[in-house]
């Protein structure tokens, strides 16, 4: 019988990705974001696959209960969640940046991926099966100027992960963290606020990882021999790697 993937964010980047990735692979999915028009469309490229799409915002804790309960009795068994949809906005310092970006990157990074996590755990836990994955960041362990909040809610998710794995300790269900940096996707064009010149400058030069080879790592985890959990998974372009600590010198 085919498994069920459920992959919030599957309107762009990573979630689109992995959308194709699975269904590629025979699973059914169950695609969410908030364009709706933008999950239509990739219900229609993905057929004749089984795509069951929630077009809800993830910081909305009603919405979330609300698609789980509603989903069809054929996509009702989620054999993997994938809690990717989330942002960063804004590059500024803590000191001047906009206390409403905070807001909506703990509503969304942190809230968003607490409320479907405990939505679809208890149906995991009774059937003693399911794994999810988190979309952390670099940016939740190695601090950089202007991540201030958007590094704390991926530090959260790290954690939570962790966490989670403590309290299913027993039960058959698998919790993974997946750890990226430079990616290209539509990551910077949000962080910019729609600025396609400052989000194009993040990339240029350089050769970036691509959402389809997130898709790959994120289907590895989950297809791996039942009894290994990878607890989580820091990747990064050849590319890229770190700076020494900063030093104020008068
Ligand atoms: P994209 O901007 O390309 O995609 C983000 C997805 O999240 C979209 O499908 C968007 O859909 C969805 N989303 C955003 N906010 C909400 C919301 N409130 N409710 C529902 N869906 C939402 O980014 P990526 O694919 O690059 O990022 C995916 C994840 O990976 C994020 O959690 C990000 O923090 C993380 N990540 C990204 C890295 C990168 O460099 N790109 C590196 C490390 C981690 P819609 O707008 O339709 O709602
Ligand atoms: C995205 C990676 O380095 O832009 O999570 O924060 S970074």
């Amino acid at each position: 019988m085919s498994k069920t993937v459920l992959i919030t964010g599957a309107t762009a980047g990573f979630g689109k990705a992995m959308a194709e990735r699975y269904a590629s692979e025979g699973w059914n999915l169950i695609l969410t974001g908030r364009r709706k028009e933008k999950l239509k469309e990739l219900q229609q490229a993905l057929a004749p696959t089984p795509v069951h799409i929630a077009a809800f915002d993830v910081s909305d804790k009603q919405a979330c209960f609300d698609a789980v309960a509603q989903l069809p009795d054929s996509f009702k068994t989620v054999d993997v969640l994938v809690n990717n949809a989330g942002l960063a906005l804004g590059l500024d310092p803590a000191q001047s940046c906009d206390l409403n970006d905070w807001e909506t990157m703990i509503d969304t990074n942190i809230k968003g991926l607490m409320y479907m996590t405990r939505a679809l755990l208890p149906s995991m836990v009774e059937q003693d099966k399911g794994h999810i994955v988190n979309l952390g960041s670099v940016a939740g362990t190695y601090p950089y100027p202007g991540g201030n909040c958007y590094g704390g809610t991926k530090a959260f998710v790290n954690h939570f992960s962790k966490n989670l794995l403590a309290d299913l300790l027993g039960t058959r269900i698998r919790v993974t963290n997946i750890e990226p940096g430079l990616c290209e996707s539509e990551f910077s064009v949000v962080r910019f606020k729609g600025d396609k010149n400052a989000a194009d400058k993040v990339y240029q030069g350089t050769q970036p990882i691509k959402p389809e080879d997130i898709a790959e790592i994120v289907y590895w985890t989950t297809t791996l021999p039942a009894h290994i959990n990878i607890n989580s998974l820091e990747v990064m372009p050849v590319d890229q790697a770190f700076s020494p600590f900063a030093i104020n010198r008068k």
